[in-house]
């Protein structure tokens, strides 16, 4: 799911659209050390955000762009004339909202049992986000260690158990560490995703039932519920069943790829964008079809339902910095003591919680 296929020719549409649009730093001329960003032409990438404002103007999108009518969501969904099964929500959460499920994705989400890009190396940790705001260190305890493989030794399953433990300092390190303190910020910028509900297993590319879990958390299930109705027929209901949290730093790219591990292409993946703007690819069947490139933004919701699930998509560049990140409203939203810490982090990062029905 995650990153090109290795064997895939440079030479595909798609490759070409991520190579255009992906983030390349060059040598600033104004000084001898600083990198800049190159100048991207971004006149194609299709803006949901511009097309609602003309639209509720004139009610005239924009020639292959159709406004869906959906009987009972009142909120503008438009489609794509040869894209059937996809569909955007622009502006769907409010700010609010966005906070809301920012913190929740920073705090909740990545706690276990949910496992996270973290979990193959240390195990299960509780507490990153809060660890890393209170300048903790990982370390690693070896009387746990040796717990761990006593229990292993008695047939005892150690994924439940962690041998690493979030500490003050440095200084304060228990007796016993067998391995350099890795400052808790430097784990929450290596955090790359988490899962809810069924845990995805990255190494088999499948859901891994047997692995515990807890049920996605009911005020998600009613967005997603909520938000998956234009892509759904009126007699049936989205179950949601799992969900991956993708976290994107500045220079993060998700590479083309298919989600097709689910048993019913049918029903949509509800896909939530929070926090930096970013661009999405949404290419056809072969990875040869000319991708469409759009903005996604802080609040705007994506579905892609039926054909739609056979295209290749990914995300090739997120937008930091204040100039085109689009997110001085919620950084407004963040700005008390209390937040400052959500802030910091969602200036230069970008959330995409995507929620799926599996069986
Ligand atoms: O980040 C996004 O908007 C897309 C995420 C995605 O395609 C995935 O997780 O499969």
């Amino acid at each position: 799911m995650y990153g090109a296929e290795p064997a895939e020719s440079e030479r595909t549409a798609f490759r070409r659209a991520e190579k255009r649009y992906k983030l390349y730093k060059t040598p600033n001329p104004k000084s001898r050390k600083k990198l800049t960003h190159r100048t991207t032409d971004l006149s194609d990438v299709v803006d949901f955000h511009s097309i609602l404002q003309s639209f509720e103007r004139s009610g005239d999108p924009p020639p292959g762009i159709y406004g869906f009518q959906c009987p009972g969501f009142n909120r503008p969904v438009f489609c794509f004339a040869d894209r059937p099964g996809f569909y955007f929500i622009p502006s769907a959460l409010t700010v609010e909202e966005q906070c809301h499920w920012i913190r929740e994705s920073l705090t909740t989400f990545p706690q276990p049992p949910n496992r996270t890009s973290l979990t193959a190396i240390y195990g299960p940790i509780a507490d990153l986000f809060d660890a890393a705001q209170n300048q903790k260190v990982l370390i690693e305890t070896k009387s746990l260690a040796a717990d761990i493989e006593h229990e292993t030794k008695n047939g005892e399953n150690s994924l439940h158990t962690s041998k690493y433990i979030f500490s003050e300092a440095p200084d304060d390190a228990r007796r016993g560490e067998s391995c350099k303190p890795i400052a808790a910020s430097v784990l929450l910028q290596k955090l790359r995703w988490s899962t809810l509900g069924l845990q995805f297993d990255w190494s088999k590319r499948n859901y891994d039932v047997s692995l515990p879990h807890n049920k996605i958390p009911d005020a998600l299930c009613l967005l997603a519920k909520k938000m998956a109705v234009p892509a759904m027929s009126s007699r049936e209901e989205f179950q949601p069943e799992a969900a991956i949290v993708n976290y994107f730093g500045p220079s993060d790219m998700l590479g083309g790829h298919l989600d097709d591990m689910e048993a019913d292409w049918s029903k949509p993946i509800v896909s939530i964008s929070l926090g930096c703007k970013a661009i999405f690819l949404l290419g056809g069947k072969s990875r040869e079809d000319n991708p469409i490139a759009m903005f996604l933004r802080s609040g705007d919701i994506v579905l892609m339902a039926g054909q739609a699930r056979e295209c290749f998509h990914g995300v090739p560049r997120i937008f930091t910095g204040d100039e085109h990140a689009d997110v001085a409203t919620l950084l407004s939203h963040f700005s008390d003591k209390d937040n400052c810490c959500f802030m910091d982090y969602i200036r230069y990062s970008r959330i995409n919680i995507n929620i799926r029905q599996v069986n």
